[in-house]
Formats: C-alpha cells, structure tokens, sequence
C-alpha cells in the first residue's frame, strides 16, 4: 500500500471515557470484525480487562476504509486510560501520526485528558478533538465543547460528536481521520530511503515463537526471511514471520513504509529485545531511531516465593511477564528470613496489583509480597548516600543525618463544591496548593505538591470517595525533598515481621502502629499460643495487641478414662506451646500478606 494512503492514529483519554467501545465501531464499520465475533470492547481481550472493565495493554488493529473512492489502510492502536499505564500511551504515540483526544459528554474534560493531551503535544501530533456519549441522557454537549474549545484554542466547530454506543458519528469520524492526520514520512533522505528502519513500540512473547516484536515501519520493508538486526542490542535474527493485527495476528507477505504489524524474531533469552529499540536490516543497516523515555518506576515491593523450592519458578515467571510488560523490573534480592527473593518496581499500585495477579493465575505461585514502598535517599552520618527501596531495609534513626524522598506535581478536576472537603484532605496528606483555575462549567482544576509517599496512602481513594467520585487526579514527578519519616516494624510474637516493615510519617507514628496492629490482628489466624503483635518504631514499642490461644483441648477425644493420663497430656501440650513460643514460629498464610498488602478501603 501506498504510504500516502495510510493513516496511523491512537485514541487518548481519561479512563472509562470509551476509548475501546469506540474502537468496536470502527471495527465493525470497517469490516474488520465480523458481526458474530463482535463484544463489548472487543480489543480487551485479557483475561483482567474483561473482568475489571478496564484497558490494561495498548492493542494495533488495522482496518480497511473506502474514501472518495479511494482504499485507505487504517492503523488504529487503542490505548489504556489509568494513569499507572499512561507509559503505554507513550510508547502508541511514537508510532503514529495523529491521536483522537476523547471527552466523555458526561464527564468532560478530566486530569487524565490533559496529561494524555500534553503527551500528545509533545510527539507533534495531530489532535482531533472528539465528544464521545452523546446518546447519554446525561451528556453536556455544548458545555464540554466549550471546555475542550478553551482547553485547545480551537472553535468549537472542530469538535466531532459521536457515540460508541450508537454508532452515531462515527463514519464522519473515520473521514475526518483520512483528511486531517498526515500520511505517514519516511524521515531517511537520497538512497538512505530505502534502507527498513523498524521502530519496536511494544512486544510480546510466546513459549512457541519467542519474542514477537510490535514495529511501526518507518522506511523500507521487511519480509519473512530477512536477517535482521536490533540497532542498540545487536542482537541479530532471522524475521520467522511478519503479520498485521487483524485485530488477531496475521501474517503478510511483507510490511512496507508507514505500516504497523509485528515481526516474529525467535528469540528465546530475556533482556535482548527492548521496546525503543530499531529494527534494521544487516545487509543495509541504517541509522537508529532515538529511543524512549525508560519509564521509572513509582512503588517497590519485595516478591518471595512461600515455598523457597518455587524460587527458580518465580525468577522464570518474572522474566516472561517482563517480556510483555516492558515497565516492570526486578532484581534479585535476598532477606533473611524469608529467603531469596525480588525486588520489583512497579508503575503504581494498580500495575502492582495486576503483576502479583498474574504471577499467581498464570503461573500458579504461592507468594509472600512485602509493604509496598517509595524510594528514600538517605545520606548516613558516615557521609555515605544511598537509595532505599525496601522498608526493612530502611536504617536505625541513630545511623541516618538526613532523608529525602521523592514528591509530585499533582493536577485534580473537581466540582466547586467539593473544593472545601478536597482543600481538607491536602492538609492530612501535607500538599500545597500552588493555582486554581475555574472551567465554563464551574469545575475547579487544582494544581498542587505532595510527597510520593502520601500520594500513595490512599489519597486517590479518599479523593474519590469525598467527591462522590466526581474528582480525577493525575501527576507526574516534580523532584526529592526532605522527608521525616521512620521505619516502623511490626513484631510477631516478638519476631519482626520483614515483610510488614513499612516507613512511614513520624507525625503520624502512633496511628499508623495502631492501624497496621489491629489489621494484622484481624486477619492473622490464631495459634496454638497467645500471640503478641506489636508495632515498634523509633526505638520503641508504640502499639500492641494479643490474639488469644486456639483453644484446642488435647484430652477431648479421650471420653472419661483416666485422669492422670489427661493430665500428662495437658502437661505435655504446654510443653509444646513453650517451645513453639520460644522459637517464635509463628504460622502466617499466604493470603495474610496479601491482605496486609493491599490498601485500607476505609
Ligand atoms: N452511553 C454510552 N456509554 C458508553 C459509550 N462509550 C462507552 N460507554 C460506556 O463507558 C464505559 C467505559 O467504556 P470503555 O470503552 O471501556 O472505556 P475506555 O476509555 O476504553 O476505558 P479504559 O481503557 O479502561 O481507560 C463502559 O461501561 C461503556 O459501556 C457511549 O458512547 N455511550
Ligand atoms: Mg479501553
């Protein structure tokens, strides 16, 4: 096909505005998809989108469109709308020319919206502005036309409305795609132009076919057969097949200039495709395309297997979940008491929750997850500076001279009259407040500074929940300041728990130890013994609770008999119960961590 008759586009927005209900229409209108195989976001096809209703991976479709006569090649790539995977709308940027940036008519523009629009703005994209759920009774369409007019600088006229639900405008949308989104450019000049430069913007893997590369083309072509190469690794291969996103995958002949498609490397070994990363061919080699942003990860949290045997799994497990999900890491750890284990960084808490998820469904783990955790630069009284992503790794008071910890430019949409309740939270989670703007329609965007760490203790939640779920937040790193913060330990049955340590605000020790101790003593099973659990920080012990005995009476089998057999048994019971007390070996299962480990919904 020729480049000037293919148009590469991305749809952005706030999560839930109807990115993926979108896209089933134009697959449906395009032919894409046949009728009977048609459902609901179609292009959601993990096993946890469908069940949480939300876009976790960006997915390519290419589509067929007639237009004044003319076949044009469409390649739609869908994108998520949570903030912890905004890096894969970064990646669906660089391979496309022009995005269709999504408002929903029930909700307008959100902090989402304008985060996916400056990221937009940044790749030199061209931006069509698009109102989505104008079927909805609800909807507020020339009000959050005016929004998006102002937010723009554009005339309200330029604004499309359509609706994924009815279908309605969607047409209209595709031919203002062919008219206004540039075709693609091949950036190479003279004879250089006809050299294959692939730009890898994702990948995937699979036991059988190893490492699949998602590319854009840039220039030349690629076909089954060519020996190619990765232009920052070096890694060299043969393309085993190349295939467009049918929306399943497909092979074709060969991908030509401006295409999107995949290519199908073979190789087995982690670690040597990496997404940023062109592909060019050995013969011809040509330059390489500058590379993305690594994203950074957000929280930490420490991995170990329950079972110290699965250790080899686990390792196995993480090195192919990272072959489909470039922005995750690990790194290999060891503590104590629980073994060897990970460190993992991830995006956010969603992008921890849905790994930890997928190691125990596809890869049926037992695990034990430690507090999540931020990162702290400490600089320690000897003069020596180190970074610290795991709580129980996190020194004694006496050791640090000072802590610095990471803090965010936060932006949060929200109607006028939450703003009172909403200025109240940022006073618990210590922000502050640098501008407010109003919209047309009264809403307040707040833009705002607050430590990582308190972002991360339920602000979100406690957010939404204030204003009926009417606030959306995003944001983005700003710089490290100084921290006062301390590591606080919880003890079971006199042992500290490694996995529960956390590091938390001093002004708020005491809480905080109360909290942690009476969660734990709710969900940890009683023993054979009373067990202490105890919260310490700063030297000393700040909360504590006792979870009485199983009460389990060895002589109850024994029906009437004699006595002083009973008694020998009790006698040897208490025996026992001494000993375990002693040793501490207390019995923690599996779903204990995860429960500590998720957030309080309070
Ligand atoms: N009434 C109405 N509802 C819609 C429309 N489009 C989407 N929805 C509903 O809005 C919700 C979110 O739709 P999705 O298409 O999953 O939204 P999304 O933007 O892809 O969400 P993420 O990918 O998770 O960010 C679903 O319940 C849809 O049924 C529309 O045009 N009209
Ligand atoms: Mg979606």
């Amino acid at each position: 096909m020729n480049p000037k008759n293919i148009r590469n586009f991305s749809i952005i927005a706030h999560i839930d505005h109807g990115k993926s209900t979108l896209a089933d229409r134009m697959l449906e209108l395009t032919h894409t998809i046949e009728k009977r195989k048609m459902m609901d976001q179609v292009l959601d096809n993990m096993e946890l989108e469908r069940e949480k209703g939300i876009t976790i991976k960006m997915r390519p479709v290419r589509m067929f469109f007639k237009h004044r006569n003319e076949d044009y090649l469409l390649n739609l790539i869908d994108t998520p709308g949570h903030i912890d995977f905004s890096y894969e709308v970064s990646r669906a940027l660089k391979a496309v020319e022009g995005c269709l940036l999504l408002v929903d008519a029930t909700q307008g523009i959100q902090a989402q919206t304008l985060t996916v629009l400056d990221a937009a703005k940044k790749a030199h994209l061209n931006i069509i502005p698009v109102i989505t759920k104008i079927d909805s009774p609800i909807a507020r369409i020339e009000d959050i036309k005016s929004e998006i007019s102002n937010v723009l600088n554009i005339d309200p006229s330029e604004i499309l409305e359509v609706s994924g639900k009815t279908g309605e405008g969607v047409q209209k949308l595709l031919e203002r795609i062919i008219e206004q989104i540039p075709a693609p450019k091949n950036l190479l000049l003279g004879e250089d132009s006809e050299k294959l430069q692939a730009l890898v913007f994702d990948f995937q893997f699979t036991n059988h076919k190893g490492v699949i590369v998602f590319v854009r083309v840039m220039s030349g072509e690629v076909k089954k057969g060519d020996k190619l190469m990765f232009s920052v690794s070096k890694e060299q291969f043969e393309a085993l097949e190349v295939g467009i996103f049918a929306p399943e995958e497909q092979p074709v002949d060969k991908l030509t200039e401006g295409q999107i498609g995949y290519i199908v490397t073979g190789i087995k070994q982690p670690g040597v495709a990496s997404v940023g990363d062109t592909i060019v061919n050995i013969k011809n080699p040509a330059e390489g395309l500058s590379g993305y942003v690594e994203p950074k990860p957000v929280v930490w949290a420490s991995v170990f297997p329950s079972d110290a045997d699965d250790f080899k799994n686990l390792e196995l497990a993480l090195k192919k979940l990272r072959l489909s999900d470039s922005a995750f890491t690990f790194e290999e750890e060891s503590s104590g008491s629980l073994g060897r284990g990970f460190r993992c960084g991830f995006l956010g808490l969603l992008h921890l929750e849905i790994i930890t998820e997928r190691l125990k469904r596809e890869f049926n783990l037992n695990l034990v997850i430690a507090t999540p955790s931020i990162t702290y630069e400490i600089v320690f009284k000897t003069g020596k500076t180190e970074t610290i992503y795991s709580p129980s790794l996190f020194p004694d008071e006496h050791l640090i001279e000072s802590i610095k910890e990471p803090w965010v430019k936060v932006t949060i949409i929200c109607p006028e009259k939450y703003t009172g309740a909403v200025y109240q939270l940022f006073y618990d989670h210590e922000a502050e407040l640098h501008d407010s703007e109003t919209f047309a329609d009264g809403r307040n965007s707040l833009t705002l500074s607050m430590p990582l760490r308190e972002l991360m203790r339920n602000f979100f939640d406690e957010l939404k929940s204030i204003s009926s779920g009417f606030a959306s937040l995003s944001y983005e790193f700003e710089g490290l300041r100084d921290a006062d913060v301390c590591r606080m330990d919880i003890l079971v049955a006199d042992e500290p728990i490694v996995a529960f340590a956390s590091v938390i605000a001093k002004r708020r020790v005491e809480e905080d130890a109360n909290k942690a101790v009476d969660k734990l003593h709710l969900v940890l099973p009683r023993q054979m013994f009373s067990t202490k659990i105890q919260a310490r920080a700063m030297g000393r012990i700040i909360a504590s609770r006792s979870i009485s005995a199983m009460k389990k009476d060895v002589t109850q089998h024994m029906y009437g008999g004699d006595i002083t057999r009973k008694m020998k048994l009790r006698e040897k019971q208490k025996k026992g119960k001494k000993k375990m007390k002693a040793i501490g070996s207390v019995n923690i299962p599996q779903d204990v961590f995860l429960k500590m480990m998720k957030r309080d919904s309070n």
